[in-house]
C-alpha cells in the first residue's frame, strides 16, 4: 500500500478557518496533496489559499464559477487525486487534523472510513438543538429506509479508497450534502466495506453553516429516487 494520501475540502466563504487549516495540514508529511473546491467564495477565501502556494506544490486550488454543491465538489476533487486513498474534510476547522493519524491506519481494512460522532469515544461539541435535531432526523430516516447500521451517517470527515470512490460515484445523483448519506447507501448495497473511528466533532466558531433547507429537500429527493432505483430493488 502506498502511504501517500491526498485531502480534498470543499470550501465556500471559509476565509476565517482555511488558513489556520491548510498550516496545520502541511505538517502531515504523508499528505501529498490539499486539492480545494471553491465555488467562487466572495470572502476571500481563494485570496488565502493561493498566499500558500509561493511556498508548497502541494495545494491545488479548483475555481468553480459559482455555487455548485459539496457533494459535486468531492466528485471533481477526486479526479485530481493520484493517491490510493484520500480524505475529505471540512473547511470550518470542525474536523481536527489530529484524527487523521488513526483513520489512516484502518483505511487498510474498509473502503470507506468515518470520522463518527455517534460511537464510543466521540463527541460533539457546540451544535444547538435545531442541528442536532436535523441530524438525527436524517440519520433516522436513512436508517429507516435502507435498514443502515452506520452510527454516523452525514460525517463528512472521511477516507475513501481511491478506486472504491470511483465506482460508487457513478450511481451518485446528489449535488449538495444529500452525497454524504447517498455513497455510504450505495457503499452498503455494493458491498463495500464500512469502518466507523471516533472523533470529536466542534461546531464551526466563525462562518456560517452551508447547510439550510434547499439541502434537506435533496437529501429526502435523493432517498425517494434510490427506493425506486434499480440498484435498491431487491436481487
Ligand atoms: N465548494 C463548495 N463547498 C461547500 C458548499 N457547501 C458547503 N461547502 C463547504 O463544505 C464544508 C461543510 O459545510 P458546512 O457549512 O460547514 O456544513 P455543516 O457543518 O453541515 O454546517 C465547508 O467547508 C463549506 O465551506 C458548496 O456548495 N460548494
Ligand atoms: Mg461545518
Amino acid at each position: 500500500m502506498n502511504e501517500d494520501f491526498s485531502v480534498i475540502i470543499p470550501t465556500y466563504n471559509e476565509r476565517e478557518n482555511i488558513g489556520t487549516l491548510i498550516s496545520e495540514l502541511l505538517k502531515i508529511n504523508y499528505i501529498k496533496k490539499i486539492i480545494i473546491v471553491d465555488d467562487n467564495s466572495s470572502d476571500g477565501t481563494k485570496e488565502i489559499i493561493k498566499s500558500f502556494e509561493k511556498f508548497t506544490n502541494k495545494i491545488i486550488l479548483i475555481e468553480r464559477k459559482s455555487k455548485l454543491g459539496i457533494g459535486s465538489a468531492y466528485l471533481l476533487g477526486s479526479k485530481y487525486v493520484d493517491t490510493d486513498f484520500f480524505i475529505t474534510m471540512d473547511g470550518d476547522l470542525s474536523h481536527n487534523p489530529i484524527f487523521i493519524e488513526v483513520m489512516k491506519n484502518f483505511a487498510k481494512r474498509a473502503h470507506i472510513v468515518i470520522g463518527s460522532r455517534h460511537i464510543k469515544g466521540s463527541r460533539i461539541i457546540g451544535w444547538g438543538f435545531y442541528r442536532y435535531f436535523v441530524h438525527n432526523l436524517a440519520n433516522f430516516i436513512a436508517k429507516l429506509f435502507f435498514l443502515m447500521n452506520v452510527k454516523d451517517l452525514t460525517s463528512g470527515f472521511r477516507v475513501y479508497n481511491k478506486r472504491a470512490f470511483e465506482i460508487l460515484s457513478k450511481h451518485i445523483i446528489s449535488k449538495g450534502f444529500a452525497f454524504q448519506v447517498e455513497i455510504l447507501l450505495i457503499a452498503k448495497r455494493l458491498g463495500f466495506k464500512i469502518y466507523e473511528c471516533p472523533i470529536v466533532f466542534v461546531n464551526r466558531k466563525k462562518g456560517s453553516s452551508k447547510f439550510n433547507m434547499k439541502e434537506a429537500l435533496e437529501f429526502l429527493f435523493v432517498l425517494f429516487k434510490h427506493l425506486n432505483s434499480k440498484l435498491f430493488q431487491p436481487s
